[in-house]
């Protein structure tokens, strides 16, 4: 009787040992942690990533680009604008946590069908910086993928890929 109860008992603190464990490994979700840059990134309970000033969410469901920029607006957000290399890196950061791997996405990147050396971001910020990959854009598309060999690709805007929304206070602004 005594030897069973002590398997009993230790089967209880076996399991809330476990427990334990899994709710240690979970805390990172709802911790602040420090990017590689020093930046704090902090994920809100909505599941948004917070970076600098803005919160930023990744879509996997692959949408045509237009379709992806209304999905963000139901949001209140846009598809997301670059101005920096960290933002840029944050942004790749965010979709390799997602899918563990460096998937081709939709940016809120478009160019002008007049003069297609003119790009503009759809929340209407300062086209200020870009990380286009060596001979892009190359006049395939009018809409801007990132992860692309490492960097932005013009791409048909009808070609269905997962996205990045971005919504808050802008750089600059
Ligand atoms: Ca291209």
């Amino acid at each position: 009787m005594a030897i069973r109860f002590s398997v009993l008992l230790l089967g209880i603190v076996c399991l809330f040992g476990v427990q334990r464990a899994g709710a240690e490994r979970a805390a990172p979700n709802d911790a602040q942690l420090h990017s590689a840059a020093g930046t704090l990134e902090k994920t809100t309970k909505a599941g948004w990533v917070q970076f600098d000033q803005r919160e930023f969410m990744f879509f996997a469901a692959g949408k045509v680009w237009e379709e992806a920029q209304s999905t963000c607006m139901d949001y209140d957000a846009h598809l997301a604008s670059v101005h920096s290399d960290r933002e840029d890196a944050f942004i790749k950061r965010l979709i390799w946590n997602h899918v563990g791997s460096d998937r081709p996405s939709w940016l809120g990147g478009y160019n002008s069908h007049v003069v297609p050396s003119r790009w503009f971001w759809t929340d209407e910020s300062a086209f200020d910086f870009n990380s286009w990959t060596p001979g892009q854009p190359d006049g395939s598309g009018h809409c801007l993928q990132t992860n692309f060999k490492g960097g932005w690709d013009d791409l048909d805007c009808n070609q269905n890929l997962p996205f990045v929304c971005a919504r808050g206070k802008r750089r600059g602004v």
